[in-house]
This record gives structure tokens, C-alpha cells and sequence, in this order.
């Protein structure tokens, strides 16, 4: 099931209309706009079963709720990434509002075959040649599970949720697990 972080920190209740804004120190291969794209898809999806809603916002017109950026190894916050590999992305329990991409990754927006296809299964189904590692990773659907943990989702024991702890492949959906979690807690 579902599960929340120690304590169930979550946006005060007067925090509805999220802001957020991008600051990377490390440079990716995709164009902006196509994060962009992939991200505000992501955040889309939470904001359809929730009272919030998310904006992008320039950094230079005030606070943000939500910093969104790529970063590569020891990047100042006590968790370096750890190139290739391992550790994709992460984010912070409510309210602080970290979402770090790790830039060594093989980000990709428009996954196509091999496990970073859409095909139904992803690693899950039954695959005769299972890759060590992803070929290309879904931004999306990373983007679609860290946002789960910014707004104070832990991680969940139902296969195939988004909240699940191990990238299954593309899923760019919520499923009734996640939202039965975030309808728990707020
Ligand atoms: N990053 C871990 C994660 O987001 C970091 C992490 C571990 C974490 N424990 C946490 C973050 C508790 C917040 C709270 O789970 S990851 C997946 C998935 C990662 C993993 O790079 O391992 C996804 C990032 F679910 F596939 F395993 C995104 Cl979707
Ligand atoms: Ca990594
Ligand atoms: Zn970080
Ligand atoms: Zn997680």
C-alpha cells in the first residue's frame, strides 16, 4: 500500500497554488522546452486528483515553491548522484520542495522500444532478455513518482504504482494506489 513519510509532513493547507521554477548546474542533452513538456505533464497529472495546482514561474519573480533542476554528482545538498545508473532522480518531503534530476542519466522524453518503450509491461511483464540497465529513462515518468514525494508521498508496496520503488519502465499514469494515497493524506 500506500505509504507517507515519518511524521506525514505535508503543504499547508493554505498551499494549494504551487509554484515552481527551474535551476540546474549541470547541462542534458534535451532541449528545455522538452523538459518542460514532460515535467508540466507529470504535474498535471497530480494536480487532476488533487486541490493543487502547479505553475511555472521565472526564478526572478519571487519565491518558488518547487525548484526543478539536472545536477551531476556532489551538488551541495548531502546526496550526491552517482553518475549512470543507480540513483535517477530525488526528491524532498513536503514543504521543502527539491526536485533533482541526476544529469549523467540518458533522459529521454519520447521513449521508443526496448524497455523504454510504451509497451504495457515495461520490466515488469515477461521479458526474456532483461536489461541491467535502462537504455533511455522516461523523465515523465520519474518526474510523475518525485512529485509524489514532494507533495508527501513514501514509497508504496503495490507493483506497478507509480510510488513503487523500482523504475518499471514508462508509466505515465497514476494509479488508484497512488491516488487513494494523496486523497489519505490531504
Ligand atoms: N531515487 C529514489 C526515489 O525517488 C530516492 C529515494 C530513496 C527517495 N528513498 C526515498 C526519495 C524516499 C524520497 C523519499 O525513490 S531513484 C524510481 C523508481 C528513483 C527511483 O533514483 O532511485 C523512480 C527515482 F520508483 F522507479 F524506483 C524515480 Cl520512478
Ligand atoms: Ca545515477
Ligand atoms: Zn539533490
Ligand atoms: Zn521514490
Amino acid at each position: 500500500n500506500y505509504s507517507f513519510f515519518p511524521g506525514s509532513p505535508k503543504w499547508d493547507n493554505t498551499k494549494r497554488a504551487l509554484t515552481y521554477a527551474y535551476v540546474s548546474s549541470a547541462n542534458v542533452a534535451l532541449s528545455m522546452d522538452d523538459v518542460r513538456v514532460a515535467v508540466q505533464s507529470a504535474f498535471k497529472s497530480w494536480s487532476q486528483v488533487t486541490d493543487f495546482t502547479f505553475t511555472e514561474i521565472g526564478t526572478e519573480s519571487g519565491p518558488v515553491d518547487i525548484v526543478v533542476g539536472f545536477h551531476s554528482g556532489d551538488h551541495g545538498d548531502g546526496y550526491p548522484f552517482d553518475g549512470p545508473g543507480q540513483v535517477l532522480a530525488h526528491a524532498f518531503a513536503p514543504q521543502d520542495g527539491r526536485l533533482h534530476y541526476d544529469a549523467e542519466e540518458q533522459w529521454t522524453t519520447s521513449p521508443t522500444g526496448q524497455n523504454g518503450g510504451l509497451e504495457k509491461n515495461g520490466w515488469f511483464g515477461r521479458r526474456r532478455r532483461r536489461p541491467r540497465k535502462p537504455v533511455s529513462i522516461d523523465l515523465q515518468s520519474v518526474a510523475l513518482h518525485e512529485i509524489g514525494h514532494l507533495i508527501g508521498l513514501g514509497h508504496s508496496s503495490v507493483l506497478g504504482s507509480i510510488m513503487f520503488p523500482a523504475y518499471g519502465g514508462v508509466r505515465r499514469d497514476l494509479t488508484q494506489d497512488d491516488v487513494d494515497g494523496i486523497h489519505a493524506l490531504y
